[in-house]
């Protein structure tokens, strides 16, 4: 999808370089808020001359998985790679996204990315983007809108793929060992949770040896992961598995399993999804049993689609990231080198 407004910034940077070739101006995409028609559009140029503006409104910064995501965007779209990135914490709140885009959509950005905190609630915001001609890139997290003309792009992990990765190891590890299994669900109504949750379901249905005693969101941070794990333990004397929905829960998850005086990795063993630094370190010190990766490094393909998008070419619709899982031996190999 090619917006106009991109057209006319495009059009404008040619004209503005002209000017400055005729002229012998030094600078060249300064802050002068050019457009080909010589006036502010309804959605404004942001005045950044050259520069492809971007606003990112970030979920929050509830774990490490989304510290590395937001270290990979602002690691890339950078000035120096042709972008002026506006950036929003959105500590988790919904509305607060929904604000951010708004200001975006007000400061007439080239093109709008955000990783929805939850998969509902986007389509009043998503058709006032449209309707002021700036793109917006999904990453990381999708929306349940019906109507995909109001995002250019979803790029990020298939979570219903994570979370049969995960579901099947347990199958494959254990048989028909009868096995009670607690659940710590990621933030309620995310994409990554929903899909998680099904994924696993589907890999252990049939297996009825295999089955999930209690689920519970831990809103993706070790501090309530650790919480809701203090009251599974407290219900639950003979839990056997905890199925995590990201590291950060499962390591909360396995302090409280050591202050209840068993042994995480080995009296409970803790499945859980991303594979960030600290969860590689559990699982290679034996506490954790298995990760499913998830990559955070979504700068560099959110750099290409914007590119593309400005130039007036058409992404693909959902771009999915490659993504393996691992095993105890696996993390003691990969740790030396991971970037997260
Ligand atoms: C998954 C991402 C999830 C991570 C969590 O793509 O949205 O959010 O798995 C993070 O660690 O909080």
């Amino acid at each position: 999808m090619v917006s106009r407004k991109n057209a006319r910034h495009r059009l404008a940077g040619a004209f503005a370089g002209v000017a400055v070739l005729a002229l012998g101006l030094t600078a060249c995409g300064g802050s002068g808020n050019t457009d080909a028609g010589g006036d502010a559009d309804a959605g404004g140029d942001s005045g950044s001359g050259d520069l492809i503006t971007v606003g990112f409104a970030q979920v929050g910064a509830e774990s490490g998985w989304r510290a590395a995501n937001t270290k990979s965007i602002q690691d890339t779209l950078t000035k120096e790679n042709g972008f002026d990135l506006k950036f929003s914490d959105a500590q988790q709140k919904q509305e607060n996204q929904i604000q951010a885009i708004r200001s975006y959509i007000a400061q007439g950005v080239d093109v709008i990315a955000f990783s929805p905190v939850v998969e509902s609630g986007w389509d009043a915001v998503l058709e006032e983007a449209k309707a002021a001609d700036i793109p917006v890139v999904l990453t990381d997290r999708a929306v349940d809108s019906e109507d995909e003309s109001l995002y250019v792009s979803f790029l990020g992990s298939d979570f219903v793929v994570e979370g049969e990765k995960a579901g099947q190891w347990v199958v494959d590890e254990f048989g028909d060992e009868e096995i009670n299994i607690v659940e710590l669900q990621g933030t309620t109504g995310s994409a990554p949770a929903n899909d998680r949750k099904a994924g696993f379901e589907s890999a252990i249905e049939g297996h009825d040896n295999l089955k999930i005693i209690a689920s519970q969101t831990g809103n993706f941070t070790r501090s309530e992961g650790k919480t809701v794990m203090e009251g599974f333990l407290q219900a639950n004397p003979d839990i056997d598995l905890v199925y995590a929905h990201n590291d950060d829960m499962g390591l909360g998850a396995m302090e409280a399993i050591e202050a209840a005086g068993k042994v995480p990795g080995v009296d409970i063993k803790i499945v859980t999804v991303d594979a960030v630094k600290d969860g590689m370190q559990a699982l290679a010190d034996g506490k954790f049993n298995f990760i499913v990766e998830c990559s955070p490094l979504l700068g560099p393909q959110l750099a290409e689609i914007v590119k593309q998008v400005v130039a007036g070419e058409t992404p693909e619709k959902r771009i999915i990231t490659e993504e393996t899982t691992f095993t105890q031996e696996q993390a003691k190999e990969a740790l030396p080198d991971r970037q997260y």
